[in-house]
């Protein structure tokens, strides 16, 4: 508060730097008031000097800029003070029903009812998290009978969702492989750089997006990924790449995995859509399960924001999977160590409900055909936007692309000026990489949508 900084008689030099006028009006050179200066009663000029400091509510951190908005979270801000009536949401990446409402699970409403009437207490958990959904967890990724399972190798600690587990796995990095790169695919969802910057990793990019064919550059990845300094950190996006929806073939993975080899690279999953690509939870996690059967050491960070849409509870982990149950306990311990100063412990109500889907045959076979539903709605409002567009626009583009990418998103190839317009002119808000989020759309708005595209394609740069 300001009053602290210039109650004081002698003026902090910090608080003072850059701001002569604006503290010469209320504080002398000595750092006591101008009024203070002519009385004689010591209780009545401190009592002053305070009043005007505080009056004057000049701030220590005036020289603080503004922090721009975020480049995703920020379109949520700017839509919600959107008064447009045919404004639509397609920035961020989250499920919506087709009337456009946030959805929450069956599975997980039943879950909740589940764990009240247990009536469970709200103890810390312990660093690592609750020890249940750290299992179902590792389970779920790797499948329960995966021998690193069996053998103990795996290091699993409970983190804050996606984010929360990657930027644990940045801080490790950071402290025992001081030396080490990370990669990460160009272009990449947002804010994997903020994370390694952040951590103090530091970050390169690999070629993976090729706009000519508007599919993966499959030879720039392999080459970049060639050419890292050996024992390299490799991100790679276990399924339904976001932004741009496209995976690499169960064959590219595999070449993907022998230059890891070749390289003494560790490969580092971000896995935030797993079931939501294909529909099958088995599916989605086959490069991650090539990648540990192969041998790797390797690292997963999971979220359940998107396939069990517990945005807010904030529910994910970080696996480390090791080359013996020694090094997972020692790896485990250094992690629980470095998540003590920075949160302490994680939050316990999206665990158990992740505990109690994946741990219930019931709740468990019934979250499967959730996932299939909403992972169906996104493909057929994909099918339907892309008739829209074929149907409407007759310049002849091919709009196929749209169909062949997978997942959440699609990658329309809007250059900046052109997704401007599509939220200046159509209200359309989405991030300026051209991305837009499927799963924020329904047929009803495939139409508009279309109009949209057509023109901003067509009509801008
Ligand atoms: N990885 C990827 C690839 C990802 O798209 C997200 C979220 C996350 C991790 C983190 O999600 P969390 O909720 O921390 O588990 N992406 C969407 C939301 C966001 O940007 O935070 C998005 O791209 O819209």
């Amino acid at each position: 508060m300001a009053s602290l900084a210039f109650s004081s008689t002698s003026a902090s030099p910090v608080a003072l730097r850059g701001r002569p006028n604006k503290l010469a009006i209320g504080v002398a050179q000595s750092g006591a008031c101008h009024v203070s200066a002519r009385g004689s009663d010591r209780k009545a000029r401190l009592f002053i000097t305070r009043a005007v400091a505080v009056e004057k509510k000049v701030s220590r951190f005036e020289d603080v800029a503004m922090a721009p908005p975020d480049p995703i979270l920020g379109v949520s801000e700017a839509f919600r003070a959107c008064t447009n009536e045919s404004k639509l949401n397609l920035g961020v990446g989250a499920y919506r029903t087709e009337d456009l409402q946030p959805y929450v699970l069956n599975v997980v409403k039943k879950a909740e009812k589940l764990m009240l009437e247990k009536g469970e207490n709200k103890e810390y958990l312990p660093i690592e998290g609750l020890a249940a959904f750290n299992k179902a967890t590792a389970e779920l990724l790797l499948g329960a009978d995966n021998h690193s399972i069996q053998s103990q190798r795996v290091a699993t600690v409970q983190g804050l969702s996606g984010t929360g587990s990657l930027r644990l796995a940045a801080a490790f990095i950071n402290r025992y492989c001081p030396n080490s790169k990370v990669l990460i695919s160009s272009p990449t969802w947002g804010n994997h750089k903020n994370i390694f910057n952040d951590a103090g990793v530091p970050w390169s990019e690999y070629r993976y997006y090729d706009p000519k064919t508007v599919g993966l550059d499959f030879e720039g990845m392999i080459a970049d990924i060639k050419a890292a300094p050996s024992g390299s950190f490799i991100l790679l996006h276990g399924c339904a790449h976001n932004p741009t929806g496209i995976d690499p073939t169960p064959e590219q993975w595999t070449k993907i995995a022998d230059v890891l080899e070749e390289k003494g690279h560790t490969p580092f999953f971000d896995v935030a859509y797993q079931g939501f690509a294909s529909g099958s939870l088995d599916e989605d996690a086959f490069s991650v399960r090539l990648f540990v059967e192969r041998g790797f050491e390797v690292f997963v960070a999971q979220s359940y924001s998107k396939n069990l849409g517990l945005y807010s509870e904030r529910i994910g982990a970080i696996n480390v999977i090791c080359s013996s149950s020694g090094v997972a306990n020692r790896v485990k311990s250094q992690l629980k160590r470095l998540a003590r100063p920075m949160y302490s412990n994680p939050p316990v109500h999206g665990a158990r409900i992740v505990a109690n889907v994946v741990g219930d045959p019931n709740l468990f076979s019934e979250w499967k055909a959730e996932m299939e539903e909403m992972a169906g709605r996104i493909k057929n409002v994909r099918k339907r936007l892309y008739d829209n567009l074929s149907q409407k626009d007759k310049s002849g583009k091919d709009w196929s692309f749209i169909l062949r990418q997978i997942g959440m998103f699609s990658y329309t190839g809007l250059n900046t000026s052109q997704s401007e317009n599509m939220t200046n002119k159509w209200h359309v808000y989405m991030t300026k990489d051209g991305r837009i989020s499927l799963a924020g759309l329904s047929l009803a708005k495939c139409d508009y949508l279309a109009d949209a595209i057509i023109d901003s394609y067509h009509n801008v740069n």
